[in-house]
């Protein structure tokens, strides 16, 4: 069963001066009412002429019913319209004060409530959880200094280097403006038409084809504030600084097939395993760390730290761990909170700062603008989720549509000398305590151009690629070749193709020869790209721990299965960290062999394989007979192999996975010689069998 929600009383309210505004619908006596108070007699028939004649426009009660159902819906957002966040806080662990005067980076040990939003770019609100797609990273943290927004993704680069592309790149990416398809997927023509045509993504395009665009959870995904920034000391010196989130589980991704097979078995995966997690008490946590640079520093290294398509390795600087973020609590409503919040980069406590990046320069309007269609009012910063409350907030903005506050007195202006005939005066500029910008010069007159410092697009491209493991470099070849043949435009494969070439020529001989195409000529760069130092930090496949903590079993369960087996599969895999779910051709479960039930937590056909981590077959002869003439349980055992997965089985159930093509290898595990076996393969992948199930590029 997924654990259920905490109900709002057993959950420590942190919406504060919002909690006034809670229904409170579980009170023994509670009364329905319209939304002006009045009780409501019947709330099942409207108000009719007679008792089969039509209904009279004196139903204020069906009206407003029907008239608040008709505006329930608002804009979703441009990008980033499927999300799903969680409550929690921030803590720091080493004190910045060298750099900043921020509170919330100087008081170690400090708890500071967040509210944090993953999300995918591409597909709308309604789309699924497992595209290959960016995920956005957003965290609110309620400092006492005022909310600070870390809005960032899981990829420490971006496609674009000026914020002036970003319509563009958002239009060729999303549903084509004529057919209105596809959804949630970079796999068509106008996307890679506009790649093609911006060969400063390229690096960008190693990323989104990597497997760090499947993730396995949204618990084990980095986060990246990607553009750069500065902390700001109480001289007014600015240090650069890049900020990083580290997910304790590693990070961890799906295989593509699964990640495909996912959105069909169950679309909101991530969003159910973010809230399922954390109702069990199984708390999603990470590091927070910076890479600081001096000017001279970052003059130093052999691109632009303001250009948003490069990273700095940590190989080259390493990252600082100096606090953490867990995640303990689920929104009460997915609308007010998840739905309403509204990320800002601009929201910076005193001490942080931005850069000129231009990427990060548009971002610093692009997102107040946007609330104003999104929430329709500009007073959206007073809702609960949006609210500074780690301090009060109070200027003389006024009224404007749905204004909640009742601001007593005459001063709605500044200076005003109020005070002095003992009237309320308002508040002051705080000219030590407040925002202050970092002194940086500024260097020319103005311009509309792309510095030279920008214009080496295949460096870091390469880097990437060449930083990868085996399998990883094959798992992009291949999610190239996957999106390239979706392409229908040959010339625009073919300048894919010619630019990859500048990449690596390895890479562009496997796309090549995975769509059965010839290489074209390689494209001319703006910039001879330089062989960079390889970063294995940029790795994923054995940099995770293998561990079965925040990772799902699957024990299929037949008629007549051994019950002290099932339990002994269970027991080890939830000690050593696992969620255990039994399986069993009907829902209301299985008859063991010593004649007693077992419940079933989930049927076969709606609980595949590739919603676990690991799957344990535990069936008896006959169970296994029946099962041979079931696809689900065929794809069960098929799939589960195909990627990758754990498989342990009774002897009974060799039939059923010979029947599905499963070769035994060393993630194929007999249980009968004990369950230890079982749960060590599954604490990991079993990467040396890809090969045999999939031709890799
Ligand atoms: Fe965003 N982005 N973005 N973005 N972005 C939005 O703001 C924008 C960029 C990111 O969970 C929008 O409130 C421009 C980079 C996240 O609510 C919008 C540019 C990064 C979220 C917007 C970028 C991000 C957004 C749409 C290029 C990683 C979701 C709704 C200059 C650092 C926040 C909204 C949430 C959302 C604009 C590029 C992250 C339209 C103009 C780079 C995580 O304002």
């Amino acid at each position: 069963m997924p654990p259920a929600s905490k109900k709002p009383a057993e959950q420590a309210s942190s919406l504060g001066n919002g909690g006034e505004l809670h229904q409170t619908a579980s009170a023994p006596d509670a009364r329905i009412t319209t939304n002006h108070g009045v009780p409501i007699s019947d709330n099942q028939n409207s108000l009719k002429a007679g008792r089969r004649g039509p209904s009279l426009l004196e139903d204020f009660v069906l009206r407003e019913k029907i008239q608040h159902f008709d505006h329930e819906r608002i804009p979703e957002r441009i990008v980033h319209a499927r999300g799903s966040a969680a409550h929690g806080f921030f803590e720091l662990t080493e004190s910045l004060a060298d750099y900043t005067t921020a509170k919330i980076l100087t008081e170690v040990g400090k708890k500071t409530e967040v509210f944090t939003r993953f999300s995918t770019v591409a597909g709308g609100a309604g789309s699924v959880d497992t595209p290959r797609d960016v995920r956005g990273f957003a965290v609110k943290m309620y400092t006492v200094e005022g909310n600070w927004d870390l809005v960032g993704n899981n990829i420490p680069v971006f496609f674009i280097q000026d914020a002036i592309k970003f319509p563009d790149l958002i239009h060729a990416a999303k549903m084509e403006a004529d057919r209105g398809y596809p959804q949630a997927a970079t796999a068509h023509d106008t996307f890679w038409d506009f790649i093609g045509l911006m060969p400063e993504s390229m690096h960008m395009v190693m990323w989104i084809m990597s497997d760090r665009t499947i993730p396995r959870s949204l618990r084990m995904m980095e986060g990246f504030g990607v553009n750069t920034f500065r902390l700001v000391d109480a001289a007014g010196k600015g240090t650069l600084v890049k900020f990083h989130w580290r997910p304790k589980l590693g990070t961890q991704s799906t295989c593509w097939d699964e990640a495909v097979k996912i959105a069909g078995a169950d679309p909101d995966y991530h969003r159910r395993d973010l809230h399922d997690a954390i109702a069990s008490g199984d708390l999603p946590e990470w590091e927070f760390g910076v890479q600081l640079f001096t000017d001279e520093e970052a003059a130093a290294l052999p691109f632009d730290i303001l250009d948003a398509t490069k990273l700095v390795p940590e190989e080259v600087k390493p990252i600082r761990v100096v606090g953490r973020m867990v995640l303990d609590r689920n929104p009460d409503n997915f609308f007010a909170e998840t739905e309403q919040v509204a990320y800002l980069p601009t929201n910076m406590p005193p001490g942080i700062d931005v850069s000129e990046d231009p990427l990060l320069q548009g971002r610093l309007f692009s997102y107040q603008d946007t609330q104003l269609s999104r929430l329709g009012s500009t007073n959206f910063h007073q809702l609960p989720i949006n609210r500074a409350k780690g301090c009060p907030f109070q200027n003389f903005q006024r009224d404007g549509h749905m204004q909640t506050q009742v601001i007593p007195g005459r001063a709605n202006y500044e200076p005003n000398s109020l005070a002095e005939a003992g009237e309320v005066a308002g508040p002051r500029a705080d000219p030590r305590g407040g925002f202050r910008t970092a002194s940086v010069p500024v260097e020319e007159g103005k311009v509309r151009i792309r510095a030279e410092s920008f214009a080496d697009h295949f460096s870091q491209a390469r880097l990437f690629y060449r930083s990868q493991t085996a399998i990883e470099q094959a798992h992009l070849a291949s999610a190239l070749v996957f999106e390239l043949s979706k392409v229908t435009l040959q010339h625009v494969r073919d300048r894919m193709l010619s630019l990859l070439r500048n990449v690596d020529e390895d890479l562009a001989s496997r796309v090549a020869a995975g769509m059965n195409l010839d290489l074209p000529a390689a494209a001319k760069p703006a910039v001879a790209p330089q062989d960079l130092p390889e970063s294995p930090a940029l790795r994923i496949v054995g940099k995770y721990p293998e561990t079965l903590k925040g990772r799902a079993v699957g024990i299929l369960v037949s008629d007549g299965a051994d019950g002290s087996l099932v339990q002994a599969v269970r027991k080890a895999a939830t000690q050593a960290g696992a969620t255990v779910k039994i399986v069993a051709p009907k829902v209301g479960g299985v008859t063991l062999k010593d004649g007693k039930k077992l419940a079933a937590d989930g049927q076969l056909a709606g609980t595949p394989s590739v919603i676990f981590d690991a799957v344990a077959l535990v069936l008896s002869e006959e169970g296994c007979a029946q099962l041979l003439h079931e696809s689900a349980a065929m794809d069960f055992a098929s799939f589960a192999f195909a990627h990758l997965k754990a498989i342990g089985h009774t002897a009974e159930a060799m039939k059923l996975l010979e029947k599905a093509g499963v070769k035994p290898d060393a993630g194929v595990i007999d249980l009968a010689k004990g369950v230890d076996g079982f749960t060590k393969a599954a604490a990991t992948r079993q990467w040396d069998r890809e090969p045999k199930v999939r031709m890799l590029a």
